[in-house]
């Protein structure tokens, strides 16, 4: 899978220096080729000698909006890099709340272009010609859309055919489709050595060898945490 981050700080994403992505999952993901990342820094596609990408909004009001030209050019410039079609992502605060059933429709597209809005955003007029998907990560604000795009990657790069080892399976993560009707449930408790630590002993049915009731026990766990924490994935 290709992505495409469209940005005014592609340091962010630099190959190099190891940072949110140069490590762990998505940099073995990236080693082994089953997904790779381009930065493209927005200014070069600036037509003024400041290479501004921003402007001042009409009708006043603090912050900049980010102007529609640079964004037309540079997506569809990068569009041409590769002959996969790119699925158009924006991010921000405005989108459609990121969640693991939109991780997987994501994790099946051959390749994803992510536009990394700043300040107060990208003038409407470029989003609706764009008509890109729209996405937030969540109820706060960011600094800029960089971040979003980050964690938007390493959610869909883990579910990739071949990421993830035979010992840590996407399918048993929190928000996979568990138990009988399928709901996205909260992760059980997870207990390693020593069998006791200060007190606390690790619970009997875990140590008990019998498959059948620690895989009842963890569902039971997982249905009462997600009532208890997260009841509205149970509505
Ligand atoms: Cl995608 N962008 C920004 N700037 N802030 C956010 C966000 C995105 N999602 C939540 N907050």
């Amino acid at each position: 899978m290709r992505f495409d981050i469209l940005t005014t700080f592609p340091e962010m994403f630099s190959e190099s220096a190891p940072g949110a992505l140069g490590l762990s999952i998505p940099s073995r993901a990236r080693a082994a080729g089953l997904a790779e990342w381009h930065a493209t820094n927005l200014r070069d596609f600036t037509t003024d000698k400041h290479q501004k990408t921003d402007d001042r909004p009409f009708g006043g009001g603090p912050g900049m909006v980010m102007m529609c030209q640079p964004i037309w050019d540079a997506v569809h410039a990068i569009e041409a890099r590769d002959p996969r079609p790119a699925t158009r992502v924006v991010l921000t605060p405005q989108g459609r709340l990121l969640d693991q059933s939109l991780v997987e429709e994501l994790a099946a597209k051959p390749r994803l272009l992510l536009i990394a809005g700043h300040y107060e955003g990208l003038d409407e007029r470029v989003i609706q010609k764009l008509a890109p998907l729209e996405v937030s990560i969540g109820d706060y604000v960011l600094s800029g859309g960089e971040l979003a795009a980050m964690v938007l990657m390493d959610a869909v790069i883990r579910l990739l055919p071949g990421v993830l080892g035979h010992e840590l399976s996407a399918a048993e993560d929190s928000f996979s489709p568990a138990g009988p009707d399928g709901r996205r449930l909260l992760d059980c408790p997870h207990y390693t050595k020593p069998r006791e630590w200060m007190g606390e002993a690790v619970p009997d049915v875990l140590l008990s060898g019998n498959h059948a009731q620690i895989a009842k026990w963890r569902l039971d766990q997982q249905m009462a945490r997600t009532r208890e924490r997260r009841p509205d994935l149970l509505d």
